[in-house]
């Protein structure tokens, strides 16, 4: 009986602390530049790659939505992972050697030059 108790208290446990982790996940915004279909595919694949469980790219907006569990993945890695593909993010800009590789129908309209950066 003491070890039926003692195995109640481990699985109560075990439980308890799965459900206390399992509340990492974040969903957040990330601004993404891109123009066309093909973009969002390359974008939204990159993203889950970078361990995000949900992403959606608005071309429109140039929004990323993305849903990820924090203890797997950040903000940053996501972006670094876009950023690689060729497209620019809010924090990450995509060398031009890796813009140029992408199709014709990407080349979309790069992310502002910073304020500093465009005085002419
Ligand atoms: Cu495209």
């Amino acid at each position: 009986m003491k070890k039926l108790s003692l195995l109640f208290v481990i699985v109560i446990g075990i439980l308890f602390s799965n459900t206390t982790f399992a509340q990492t996940s974040k969903k957040e915004t990330i601004n993404v530049w891109g123009s066309c279909g093909m973009c969002k595919k390359k974008i939204e694949k990159a993203a889950k790659i970078a361990g995000a469980s949900a992403a959606k790219w608005d071309a429109e907006k140039h929004e990323l939505e993305v849903s990820y569990d924090d203890s797997k993945t950040t903000n940053t890695k996501i972006q670094e992972a876009i950023v690689k593909m060729g497209y620019d993010t809010q924090d990450f800009t995509a060398t031009q050697e890796t813009y140029d590789n992408l199709p014709g129908c990407c080349q979309y309209d790069r992310k502002p030059a910073k304020k500093e950066d465009s005085k002419n």
